[in-house]
């Protein structure tokens, strides 16, 4: 296998050109390392050689970074190590050799991909698209391990540097250049040539290697009091942000502080150690595992499927604007209202959409205004005509949602797919009276649209396939993640959410304080307690999922809380109104204290239920357990669908993977004993689904 090809041109300058012809995109792979032990260090020593450039022949890739799929094999935490430090070894012989390196980058230069080019002396960057630079092992539940830790810093600053390697974030060639992380921007086309000469250059002292752009703060970092502020704040925000619950960041930041304080080597060999150790990690197995999940629901079915053509969105209020921003780009794009304001205001939110993609996407000013050339409005429902996929984004109210239908029928042709957006409402019931149920799919979106990744894809009994899969093809287009799941009440997302949100009552009820159950469960990981929540959410609409879902699973989940209703007539509504759970002052909503006249809206509150791990339990165990009552039941597909859903659509914790990689950690024998327990003591909607307790008796568990 030949991963690199090395061609010598003109000047003594060799071209090291990465591609792997077995991959989609170029990876760090022990081959890889091989073939840069064999066949560029030596060309440090050869005379031949006064520069050299390094490229992809990948079309949209530099180098994507370590092989993110061989993480899930690694069992052995020196060998991982050993590994790494060879990787590491060797651009830090690249790096200090005298010879002048250029990084010609176009494409994504991840991870160890960008440690490559970090290990260079010159960095080009293409304007591509394509073009992101990023450290982003911190999102994988480890550190950057080949010098990245010392490198980023040394040339982006130190309060940048960290910031994009505590939070992963991705940055284009435009933002590289600003902040130093690159030395020039081109075109894809024009990027050889430059990167040619520039080595040219440089060899002949025409051009001088660079010195980092220090601001002032990275230029007092060598004062030790100035250095221990700022990565003393850093841990701090760590701390609060992680809550103890994933190590990666705090190894970061101890590498960086190595580095300054006993110099870059000894930060090397301390990257080299921590990696093999963070890989086994059980947050690391489940962040790397969701990654290659999310991947590889990017292959699910419908891939390749045409998606849309032309597209309506029916309903121009929050979601609706949201659906039809993310749509742009894909397809031309029509928005209808009866309320002229409401389409004002939709438009008002594609165009800061727009902006938000321009800086996302790096899209052109030119590709920008075609975009906008390809959104309009109207009032009049008979310009949705031509449209081969509508989406319904109109209140939750089941005559409202039946009435649009008809008359969206009335106006489509054979070929449009009709997907409703609700978290709540049976896709069946809307399309009673339909004329053709069979286009009728549930397309359940997350707010706010642009930022929330998943798309909760329902269909029920009578959906065409071909339907389902168009309506799968569009949202995956829209760049989500699609989980497919069976019309039942609340689907599956909302119908997990609910008696967990359900519980935080009763544990109210039970004795525990606000802080103590949100704080629970934001240690647990959430980002957000359960009581909180419902204020975001809105106290009317929350007592409302629960009244209707209440209902439907009545049996099992017994009768619900009525607080919620007492807090709706007693106007606390939630963060809308600046009093719910919490109040909310006017200005600094961030600064919201518990509610403490809630607490009278619980006549009969007893004293107890204060242990944090009791809570804990409580709560996300019923969560789980509802989660395991959704796959007995086929509303999803499989344990993979149920994890991804509830992490990505609810917040479920990512370093414990979701609900049934939780199971399968705290083991099924343990989670049948606690449920036994609790529905003993507070009644028979604890008891753990059949489903847990067969697989804990015949031994198996949700994954191997
Ligand atoms: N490892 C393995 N496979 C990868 C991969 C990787 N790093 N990156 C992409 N792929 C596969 C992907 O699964 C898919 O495969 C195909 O490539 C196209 O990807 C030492 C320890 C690069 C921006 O976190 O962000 O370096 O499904 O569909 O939208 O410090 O993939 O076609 O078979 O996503 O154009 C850090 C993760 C590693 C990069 C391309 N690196 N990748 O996006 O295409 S840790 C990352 C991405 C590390 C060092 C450490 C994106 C992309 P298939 P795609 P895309």
């Amino acid at each position: 296998m030949n991963e690199i090809t090395v061609t010598m041109v003109d000047g003594g300058i060799a071209l090291v050109i990465f591609d792997d012809p077995e991959r989609p995109v170029n990876t760090m792979t022990p081959d890889l390392l091989i073939a840069m032990e064999n066949q560029v260090v030596p060309l440090m020593d050869d005379p031949e050689v006064k520069g050299l450039v390094f490229l992809s022949a990948k079309p949209d890739t530099f180098i994507a970074g370590a092989d993110i799929k061989l993480f899930i094999e690694a069992d052995d935490p020196k060998l991982v190590s050993e590994i790494d430090g060879a990787y590491s070894r060797v651009l830090s012989r690249l790096f200090e050799n005298p010879k002048p390196l250029v990084a010609a980058v176009h494409g994504a230069a991840l991870g160890g991909g960008l440690e490559i080019a970090l290990a260079c002396h010159y960095i080009l960057a293409s304007d591509h698209p394509a073009t992101v630079l990023g450290l982003p092992e911190v999102t994988l539940g480890i550190l950057p391990a080949a010098g990245g830790t010392q490198r980023l810093p040394r040339r982006v600053g130190l309060v940048r540097g960290l910031d994009m390697m505590l939070t992963g974030r991705r940055v284009r060639a435009g933002r590289a250049l600003k902040i130093g992380l690159v030395d020039e921007v081109v075109t894809p086309e024009g990027i050889l040539e430059r990167a040619k000469s520039v080595a040219g250059d440089l060899v002949h002292g025409r051009l001088k290697r660079p010195a980092p752009r220090k601001a002032l703060l990275d230029r007092l970092i060598g004062l030790p009091f100035v250095r221990s502020m700022v990565l003393g704040k850093a841990r701090k925000t760590v701390r609060q942000r992680t809550r103890g619950n994933y190590p990666a960041p705090m190894r970061i930041l101890e590498c960086v502080d190595l580095g300054l304080q006993k110099g870059v080597d000894a930060a090397l060999e301390r990257e080299i150690a921590s990696i093999g150790d963070l890989m086994m990690t059980p947050q690391s197995r489940s962040l790397v595992w969701l990654f290659l999940a999310t991947q590889d629901m990017k292959s699910d079915t419908a891939k390749g499927r045409p998606a849309s053509e032309r597209m309506a969105v029916v309903g121009g209020g929050l979601m609706g604007a949201g659906i039809a921003s993310v749509s742009l780009g894909r397809c031309p794009v029509v928005v209808q209202d009866i309320s002229s304001e409401a389409l004002e205001r939709c438009s008002g939110q594609i165009k800061a959409g727009l902006a938000r993609q321009a800086r996302a996407e790096a899209v052109t000013p030119e590709e920008q205004e075609r975009r906008w050339s390809t959104f309009t409005t109207t009032r009049d429902l008979s310009e949705i005509a031509g449209a081969d996929l509508v989406v319904e984004a109109v209140f939750e109210e089941l005559s409202l949602k039946r009435k649009v239908l008809a008359e969206v029928e009335e106006q489509v042709g054979p070929e449009a797919v009709y997907g409703t957006n609700t978290s709540v409402l049976g896709i069946s019931e809307i399309a009673i009276g339909a004329r053709h149920p069979e286009r009728v799919v549930g397309m359940h979106y997350f707010s706010p649209v642009h930022k929330m990744p998943l798309l909760e894809l329902v269909a029920p009994e009578q959906a065409a396939p071909w339907a389902v899969d168009k309506a799968q093809a569009f949202g995956q287009a829209q760049g989500k993640t699609v989980i497919r799941v069976k019309d039942r009440p609340g689907f599956y997302t909302t119908r997990i959410l609910m008696p967990y949100l359900r519980e935080a009552l009763f544990l109210l009820e039970r004795g525990a304080t606000i802080e103590e159950i949100d704080g629970a469960m934001k240690d647990f990981g959430f980002p957000t307690g359960p009581l909180a929540r419902m204020d975001e959410v809105g106290i009317d609409v929350a007592a409302q999922m629960s009244r209707d879902l209440g209902e439907k699973y009545s049996q099992r989940w017994g009768p619900g809380h009525d607080t919620l209703e007492r807090m709706v007539k007693a106007n606390f509504l939630g963060r809308k109104n600046g009093r719910g759970f919490y109040t909310y002052p006017a200005k600094k909503k961030k600064q919201k204290k518990p509610n403490q006249e809630i607490y009278s809206l619980f006549p009969e509150r007893q004293a107890g239920t204060r242990d944090p791990a009791l809570l804990r339990d409580t709560l996300s165990l019923t969560m789980v357990n509802e989660a395991a009552h959704c796959l007995q039941e086929d509303v999803i597909a499989s344990p993979r669908d149920g994890d991804v859903g509830a992490v990505l659509g609810l917040g479920f914790p990512p370093f414990r993977g979701g609900p049934f990689h939780h199971a399968d950690d705290l083991g099924l024998e343990t989670i049948v004993s606690r449920m036994e327990t609790l529905a003993e003591q507070h009644g028979p909607r604890y008891a753990p689904a059949q489903m847990i307790v067969d697989m804990e008796r015949q031994g198996r568990t949700f994954f191997v």
